[in-house]
């Protein structure tokens, strides 16, 4: 039925909203300990979400939009400071059951286990973070549900740049053509179409609503369930009982290069 090995997936807003809730609050409580007076509200964090991966981005707000502060002699420690203390409270968050899965996604997931298609994630967040969200928001032993986990500095550029993909699919000895990713974002996105894989999924979030995607096979809001379904904005619809395997057979191969 399938002729896909392996679906690969992004993590934040892809399998949960993680950004708002979790990841921009656990920003503003790590800046908060130590003293600063950064406020990270939502509007702001739509921009910073320009740039992946949390030291990348507070680097970026600095350069960009909190250009009066007095940098300390060693910047990359004092990122690196509140980068670390930022962990410690997102996955304190998410041990409090604080965000949960988006729709849809453990039914894709079971249905994919049962029809032994391999998981595998890419993402550009620390590892502890995917660890938390897995542990809290799966049953015991869902991180094994994934043969790859590839997340964080374990390679040299964070999305859109491919790096993560072509990690990921090295060590799954899988072709970019194997597989689907699932994404949210435009950067993730590009980083997918970087590696090659012709077979994106997209599903929206507040942040990613208005971006474009010339290089997915499909735009949804969401994965959908029986009880909400989810609509296309660009390729086919779900259908009624949301994203199923039958439907990413159907995916159409798109090999747009990124901007
Ligand atoms: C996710 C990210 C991450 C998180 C923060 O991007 O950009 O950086 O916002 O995580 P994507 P860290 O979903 O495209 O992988 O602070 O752990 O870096
Ligand atoms: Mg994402």
């Amino acid at each position: 039925m399938t002729d896909y090995e392996a679906l690969v997936f992004d993590v934040d807003g892809t399998l949960a909203d993680t950004e708002r809730d979790g990841h921009r609050v656990a920003f503003n409580r790590a800046f908060a300990d130590a003293g600063l007076d950064w406020d990270w509200t939502e509007d702001l964090y739509a921009d910073l979400l320009a740039v992946t991966g949390g030291k990348e981005r507070m680097r970026y707000y600095l350069d960009r939009f909190n250009t009066d502060f007095v940098r300390p002699y060693d910047l990359d420690a004092f990122i690196a400071d509140l980068h670390r203390r930022k962990t410690e409270h997102y996955t304190a968050m998410l041990a409090k059951g604080a965000i949960p899965l988006r729709p849809g996604v453990r039914r894709l997931l079971d249905e994919a286990r049962a029809a032994c298609v391999r998981l595998a994630i890419a993402t550009t967040t620390t590892p502890q973070n995917v660890s938390a969200l897995i542990e809290n928001a799966l049953p015991p032993g869902a991180l094994d549900w994934f043969e790859v986990i590839g997340a964080g500095d374990i390679v040299a550029h964070k999305k859109p740049a491919p790096d993560i993909y072509d990690w990921v699919l090295e060590r799954m000895a899988l072709k970019p053509a194997d597989v689907v990713a699932f994404e949210d974002s435009a950067n993730g996105v590009d980083s997918a179409a970087r590696a090659g894989i012709d077979r994106i999924l997209v599903t929206t979030n507040r942040y990613t609503e208005a971006q474009i995607f010339p290089a997915a096979s499909a735009v949804l809001d969401g994965l959908g369930e029986p009880e909400a379904p989810a609509n296309a904005r660009t390729g086919v619809a779900p259908p009624a009982a949301g994203v199923d395997l039958a439907y990413l057979a159907m995916l159409e191969r798109r090999t747009v290069a990124p901007a």
